[in-house]
């Protein structure tokens, strides 16, 4: 019995490696490490005006090099966690640095990457109690202000490109859950969702995608990604198996790593590296 259980659990970390490392969804070493003599994006701290929640909110906004009036983006809605604001990323995980590397090195389309605050109420700082209910539940008023008052403030603002096909979600825990809740729920509004380590707010895999089939017609890339050591990994799991189940493609990565921005910066990598192109259906879950 005992030997059984050593081979699952063999069989299990072989399965999980070949996952996250064989199949090339790890970012290579110095990805992350800020270069001299490429060229660099730009960050601009922009305001816009909410309907949903009757306030100016903040939201940062990273231009790629380059960046010109001439030309037209896609872009990516980029969300933080349950203990985060719309500086998270930056702090934590320096994306800037990872985007401009991706491009210097020719791995990535040039795109816009807005990093809103998705805490959608009139006080949204991660102050006080950050589990508090009402807090928890701006995390799901933010579809609403995403929909109706930031996408629409940013392809007003920038030059973009404004389709579906252009425009993709993706975040970290909460800011997961909202990326699949959102993009999963919107698929006439996002062709490309990613969800690192996605929390508890993630909905029930039958209401996050009822209609599995339309997913499958209309989704360009569903990217699910989560560190093995991390507690929350059943909301990614469950969601893959579901997705399994229904043939719906998607990629999926179970890294070395727990809660933190080692796994949610290679997401960053990998995820930006793969949107806006024709994606190589062989990393796809079998
Ligand atoms: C929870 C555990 C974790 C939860 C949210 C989280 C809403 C979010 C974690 C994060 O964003 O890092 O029970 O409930």
């Amino acid at each position: 019995m005992r030997k059984i259980i050593y081979l699952l659990f063999g069989f299990f970390m072989i399965s999980s490696h070949v996952q996250s490392q064989d199949l090339g969804l790890e970012a290579p070493q110095g990805f992350d490490v800020k270069r001299t003599g490429i060229t660099h994006g730009s960050i601009d701290k922009v305001t816009y005006q909410s309907k949903t929640v009757g306030v100016s909110r903040k939201a940062l906004v990273y231009t790629p090099p380059g960046y010109s009036e001439s030309k037209q983006y896609p872009v990516l809605y980029l969300l933080h966690g349950i203990g985060g604001d719309e500086k998270e990323w930056l702090n934590g995980g320096n994306p800037q640095v990872i985007l401009d590397n991706l491009q210097a090195d020719k791995k990535m389309e040039p795109m816009i990457v807005v990093m809103p605050n998705g805490r959608a109420m009139k006080d949204d700082r991660a102050i006080g109690n950050i589990m508090d209910p009402e807090k928890v539940q701006a995390f799901a008023t933010f579809e609403k202000d995403l929909l109706h008052d930031l996408i629409p403030f940013i392809e007003k603002k920038y030059s973009v490109i404004k389709d579906r096909e252009s425009r993709a979600i993706a975040g970290l825990s909460m800011g997961g859950g909202q990326s699949l809740n959102f993009g999963l729920g919107n698929l006439d509004q996002f062709a490309w969702v990613g969800g690192f380590s996605a929390a508890p707010n993630t909905k029930e895999p039958e209401i996050l995608l009822p209609n599995p089939s339309e997913a499958k017609e209309k989704l360009k890339l569903l990217w699910i990604s989560c560190g093995d050591a991390d507690n929350l990994i059943r909301f990614s799991e469950r969601t893959h198996q579901y997705l399994l189940k229904n043939d719906v493609p998607h990629m999926y990565s179970i890294e070395p790593g727990a809660h933190d921005f080692k796994v949610w910066k290679n997401g960053l990598y990998m995820f930006s590296s793969l949107l806006f192109k024709p994606v190589d259906q062989s990393l796809f879950a079998k």
